[in-house]
């Protein structure tokens, strides 16, 4: 059965439950009602819930496939996540309640974090880094890496975070695109009870980033360094961290750096993702539309109050972690559980034990991770108490319903309305959501575009399907929307807003759906070549472009087969140049090299070895086919292949694969 059919036979609904409706922010108000109404008018109003220090009168400038949001106004995202919290009743109150993996804890108040940004911006003022000027971020989850990125926002600086799980080349090449001044990272970080060598990763790329003038490093963990040699200095353009705050907090005068006043579509930040083609896109957040977006998304689809004690689980170096850790909770003034480690170290139970240490009332992860949960059985949340938590979230691939419905019992104790949030690096903030004290849920569907935003669903030749699958189109611009892909703009139009011809105004996210008879959207997955393995956009052509950098490739191609616990999984296809010979040695060879070139979450699950690859007579590789194959599905029509006989070897030989 397709998904699609499997979809089409889920009936379930989950009106919300009337005692959270009471309670929520949307108590009282049809907010959906006021947004249809005049969208500009409601997002107007969203930005005005923002500190603007020179308010803006415009609202939307809109020259498709170019949008400008409250290009007139003036603000800074730190002083709205910090400076306005510090003036008045929470300015004790947590802010970061974070937890390392090896058990190490520390707790910052708003006015801690307040103090920590403003001396890191003097520290930013010192090294000489001005408004505009690009930093590398490339930390483990930790403190430091929310100052950090608070600290450039301050100062003006655009802040490109890199996850600290990719490859020293995957750093460079981040770096270099955008041409970054400086370098944050740190000695390490901790994983699965590994230490990360986050500096000496980072060494590595620094070899060929002629642009980065200093590196800034973090030491993770005080008194711990016997575990690792201590990472090498390279005298006047490393620096300890600790080193520059002490010295920025003994200057003699006040450790405050005013926030610089950044126009509404000033840059923010560039975070990098996978496309279609080898090269990731550097994409472009500004300031006013993207912390308007982040702010009421947060609001209202987490409903969050000052007494919740709020955890996201992704990280900083997704788009997750700077929208929904970073951003959206501290500009609504939330008390942020942050973790650094992976959610089975000890034990399996970690993530519920820190859930009921701090008291987690609203919980967001991601499908793979509760797909995980479901594996490793019930007795592990059994062990812990979870009834503080009112509220689950989901993010980065379809949920699927029996998912969703284990997610519900046995972390929600049949009682938390569940957010299933399909947004996109890209989207800047979550656009098809439910509204949770709003909303009837239904397992696996998003439910419907959260008010302001506009979706439909429309065919190949932009028809709109009111029923039925197709592919989902954003019809509106929204204030969080990329501004363009930086150093590219023609690959931004390309890319996404020239799907259907003669409609410049039309966005595609590239994704699948399927629109119900009430108007749920239920998302399908990607219709381009871009993978979603454990929540993680890869490119096909990432890959293979690090497989054909191996000496003994000749060609590869890449597909995602569907995995039990990762959505997908990488299987590539390979052939050999000659002289070279298949071997289970070439095969871990390979997926090593592939490792290394990216980051470990790109490495392939599968690699078969093939003479030669299913191709149409034009000469293109039928991903199709491979797919078929890596799935084990019973082959379709062949009739245009070049070659039929090389799929049936195929099919053979992975059939028979150990
Ligand atoms: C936030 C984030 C974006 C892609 C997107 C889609 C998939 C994200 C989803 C979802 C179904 C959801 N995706 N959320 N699919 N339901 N709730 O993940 O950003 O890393 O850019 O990935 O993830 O395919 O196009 P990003």
């Amino acid at each position: 059965m397709s998904d699609l059919d499997v979809l089409l036979q889920e009936d379930r609904s989950f009106p919300p439950p009337p005692q959270f409706s009471a309670q929520a922010h949307t108590a009282g108000a049809d907010i959906y009602r006021d947004a249809a109404r005049d969208p500009d008018a409601f997002w107007a109003r969203m930005a005005r819930e923002l500190t603007w220090i020179e308010p803006f009168t415009r609202v939307l400038d809109w020259k498709p496939p170019h949008a400008q949001w409250f290009a007139d106004g003036t603000l800074n995202a730190s002083a709205n996540c910090l400076d306005r919290h510090v003036d008045g009743p929470r300015r004790n109150k947590a802010a970061i309640v974070w937890e390392g993996e090896p058990g190490d804890r520390r707790t910052l108040t708003y006015w801690d974090l307040y103090r920590e940004v403003n001396l890191f911006a003097k520290v930013l003022d010192r090294l000489g880094v001005k408004k505009g000027d690009r930093v590398a971020i490339y930390l483990p989850m930790i403190p430091e890496a929310v100052v950090a990125m608070l600290g450039c926002a301050r100062v003006g600086a655009v802040h490109s975070v890199v996850f600290g799980g990719f490859s020293p080349e995957s750093l460079r090449d981040r770096i270099n695109d955008s041409r970054c001044k400086l370098l944050i990272t740190a000695d390490r970080g901790y994983r699965r009870g590994q230490v990360v060598p986050l500096k000496r990763n980072a060494d590595r790329a620094l070899e060929e980033t002629p642009s980065i003038e200093n590196v800034i490093v973090v030491r993770r963990r005080p008194g711990a360094e016997g575990d690792l040699a201590f990472p090498e200095i390279v005298e006047g353009r490393d620096h300890w961290w600790h080193r520059l705050m002490h010295d920025a907090e003994h200057d003699g005068e006040s450790f405050v750096r005013e926030p610089e006043a950044m126009n509404a579509e000033d840059l923010l930040y560039i975070l990098y993702t996978s496309g279609t083609t080898g090269k990731p896109k550097g994409i472009v957040h500004t300031t006013g539309g993207y912390m308007t977006g982040v702010a009421a998304t947060t609001k209202y689809v987490f409903d969050l109050k000052d007494e919740d004690v709020y955890w996201c689980t992704a990280d900083i170096g997704w788009v997750t972690g700077h929208s929904y850790i970073v951003y959206g909770p501290l500009a609504v003034g939330a008390t942020c559980v942050v973790y650094e480690g992976a959610p089975d170290w000890p034990d399996k139970d970690r993530f519920w034990q820190i859930c009921e240490r701090y008291g987690v009332t609203i919980f967001y992860t991601a499908p793979t991770a509760i797909r995980a949960f479901m594996k490793w059985g019930t007795e592990f949340p059994a062990r812990r108490d979870l009834s503080r938590l009112r509220l689950l979230g989901s993010v980065g691939e379809p949920i699927n319903p029996e998912a969703w419905m284990w997610y519900h019992e046995h972390i929600g104790g049949g009682r938390c309305p569940i957010v299933d949030t399909w947004w996109q690096t890209e989207t800047g903030a979550i656009m098809i959501t439910p509204l949770p004290g709003v909303t009837a849920t239904k397992p696996g569907s998003a439910t419907v575009p959260f008010p302001g935003v506009s979706a439909a669903l429309l065919d190949s030749l932009g028809k709109e399907i009111p029923e039925g699958g197709g592919l989902l189109a954003l019809t509106r611009p929204w204030p969080s929307m990329l501004r363009t892909i930086w150093g590219d703009d023609d690959r931004y139009v390309q890319t996404y807003f020239s799907k259907w011809e003669g409609r410049p105004d039309l966005y595609f996210p590239g994704d699948g759906a399927k629109r119900d008879a009430d108007g749920y959207y239920w998302i399908l997955g990607r219709v381009d070549d871009v993978l979603n393995v454990a929540g993680h956009r890869i490119g096909t052509m990432e890959v293979e472009s690090a497989l054909v950098d191996h000496p003994a490739v000749a060609e590869a191609a890449v597909v995602g087969k569907v995995h039990e616990l990762k959505g997908q999984a990488i299987a590539a296809f390979v052939t050999l140049r000659s002289g070279h010979q298949p071997s289970g040695e070439l095969r871990d060879e390979l997926r090593e090299h592939v490792a290394e070139k990216i980051g470990a979450i790109a490495r392939p699950d599968d690699i078969l070895f093939s003479a030669d690859l299913p191709k149409t007579r034009s000469g293109k590789i039928m991903r199709r086919l491979l797919r078929d194959i890596a799935e084990g599905r019973a082959l379709g029509d062949t009739t245009t292949l070049a070659d039929p006989g090389v799929v049936a070897s195929l099919k053979e030989q992975y059939e028979h694969q150990e």
